[in-house]
């Protein structure tokens, strides 16, 4: 039995103020489901207290290094994600990949880094519309999970999550049918081999609280990452109680 996750990912949005009101207005009583919030790096400390006192809660991360330290400006450790408390870290979220060129195989060295520190990765895959359109979907999908497949050991899969990102359904307001997705995550779960029937496969890409139940309903899809919508508590609230 897996339980339900549903991750929130500001992306480069927010602010000291709200943060601290996201948290006031946040109501998880009653919730079957994990939640997970991935803030901007300077607002990681600001959450891990929202966290600290709401006992469903789960601090996440964005992005981190694949190095664990040295000369790389810019850059953020899995080991100073951990001085924060975080316990999950997307990697390879299709903005990453395309904004800023990251291949499947540095995202493979990301999840592998973010796994020796003991952080739980979400690994997101996804194709672009035309992928989706010249009927390459799940090509495109087993390369990437492959990539992380290629370089990880034993029951690796097991102590991570992987996020179905149709790139042409994120902050479009496009979702996939929850038929079409459904279908790509009975075919994710079966590429993870004996480790697929344990790991969360949650779906991102425009969820709100409209369509959450639809999607949350298909046996393979465990919860979601969401963007846009996780910027309102209440709307957030609304998807977690969906799971
Ligand atoms: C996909 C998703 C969150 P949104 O990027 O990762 O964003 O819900 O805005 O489509």
């Amino acid at each position: 039995m897996r339980t339900p996750l549903v991750a929130a990912n500001w992306k480069m949005n927010g602010s000291k103020t709200f943060a601290e009101r996201f948290f006031s207005d946040l109501n998880l009583e009653a919730l079957a489901s994990e939640v997970v919030v991935c803030p901007p790096f300077p607002y990681l400390s600001l959450v891990a207290q929202g966290v600290e006192d709401k006992s469903a809660l789960s601090l996440g991360a964005q992005n981190l290094s694949q190095e664990s330290s040295g000369a790389f400006t810019g850059e953020v450790s899995a080991d100073m994600l951990l001085d924060w408390n975080v316990r999950y870290v997307i990697v390879g979220h299709s903005e990453r990949r395309s904004l800023y060129a990251e291949t499947s195989e540095l995202v493979a060295k990301k999840y592998v880094a973010a796994q020796e520190a003991g952080l739980i990765p979400i690994l997101c895959v996804g194709e672009s519309l035309e992928e989706r359109e010249q009927e390459r979907t799940l090509d495109v999908i087993a390369a990437q999970l492959k990539a992380v497949s290629d370089i990880i050991e034993g029951d690796a899969w097991k102590h991570s999550v992987v996020a179905y990102e149709p790139v042409w359904a994120i902050g479009t307001g496009k979702t996939a049918t929850p038929e079409e997705a459904q279908s790509v995550h009975r075919f994710i779960r079966a590429e993870l081999g004996e480790a697929g029937a344990e790991v969360q496969i949650l779906y991102g890409g425009s969820v709100k609280s409209a369509n959450a139940s639809a999607l949350f309903a298909q046996a393979d899809i465990d919860g979601a990452l969401v963007g846009g919508a996780s910027l309102d508590a209440k709307e957030f609230a609304a998807i977690c109680r969906a799971a």
